[in-house]
């Protein structure tokens, strides 16, 4: 079994080495074949200098590197596109680079992957997952998102709007990447409702969500809003 990460980076100068030592870690401790690759978006904190040395010392990670901050959603599909372009992964991963989605999980993934998933989700909202360090508001604002998405959107999948997932790649090269319109945090629920509608198996396992405690969070009322209009979009269009 051959896995890609997909990291995508935003100031995260703190986190990067951490996630990537921890990575690596589970790579060699449970036999996985894998390779990392940060999609850093010229980060103002050098983020993408931090990924560059990195990879001159270890050959398992690739950085690729965009001009400015273009978003979430084309951050995964620059990374997507590499994992695909170089035939390198079994199964792709997207993942935060914040210590939020722990990468002790990857073997739950591929282990859901074996029993037939074709996109395995980390789910915060099944038995054994959940939420660390989150206030009340976050909270209602999270399971109020995925509520309304899974129901108008009738993808039965309780955590739709995790970062932390893996596709097969036959799964990327089908959902037709390059009609997503949506960016930011959007993306993410337009691509399980993609997912859906191709008839792919969407299995998830359970992960515990930790808040971040480096770094600053990306998340604006501007991408909730977004996250919103792609909802009716998506609905519209079914
Ligand atoms: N390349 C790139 N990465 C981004 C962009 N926006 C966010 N990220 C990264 O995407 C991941 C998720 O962003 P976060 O800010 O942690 O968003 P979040 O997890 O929803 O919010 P918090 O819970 O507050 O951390 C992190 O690794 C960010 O550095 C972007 O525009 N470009
Ligand atoms: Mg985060």
């Amino acid at each position: 079994m051959h896995v890609s990460i997909v990291l995508p980076t935003y100031n995260e100068k703190e986190n990067l080495p951490l996630v990537i030592q921890k990575l690596l870690d589970v790579f060699d401790n449970h036999h996985v074949k894998g390779n990392i690759i940060v999609v850093d978006d010229n980060s103002p904190d050098d983020t993408g200098k931090l990924a560059d040395r990195i990879a001159e010392k270890e050959h398992r990670v690739q950085v690729i590197h965009r001009e400015g901050k273009m978003g979430l959603g084309t951050a995964y599909i620059a990374g997507f596109r590499h994992a695909l372009e170089n035939n390198m992964a079994d199964l792709v991963f997207s993942m935060d680079c914040d210590l939020s989605h722990d990468p002790a999980y990857i073997p739950d993934f591929i282990d859901m992957h074996l029993k037939g998933y074709d996109v395995v989700v980390g789910s915060r909202y099944i038995a054994g997952g959940g939420v660390e360090n989150w206030g009340m508001h976050r909270r209602i604002m999270s399971k109020g998102a995925n509520l309304l998405s899974s129901t108008i959107l009738g993808v039965r999948v309780k955590d739709m709007t995790t970062g932390y997932r893996c596709y097969t790649c036959q799964v990327l090269k089908e959902i037709e990447m390059n009609s997503i319109t949506s960016n930011g945090y959007s993306f993410l629920e337009e691509v399980l409702f993609l997912c859906n509608k191709k008839g792919f198996a969407i299995g998830e396992t359970p992960i515990v969500f930790i808040d971040r405690t480096l770094g600053s969070s990306k998340l604006s009322k501007n991408e909730m809003w977004k996250f919103f209009l792609t909802l009716m979009r998506l609905k519209i269009k079914r």
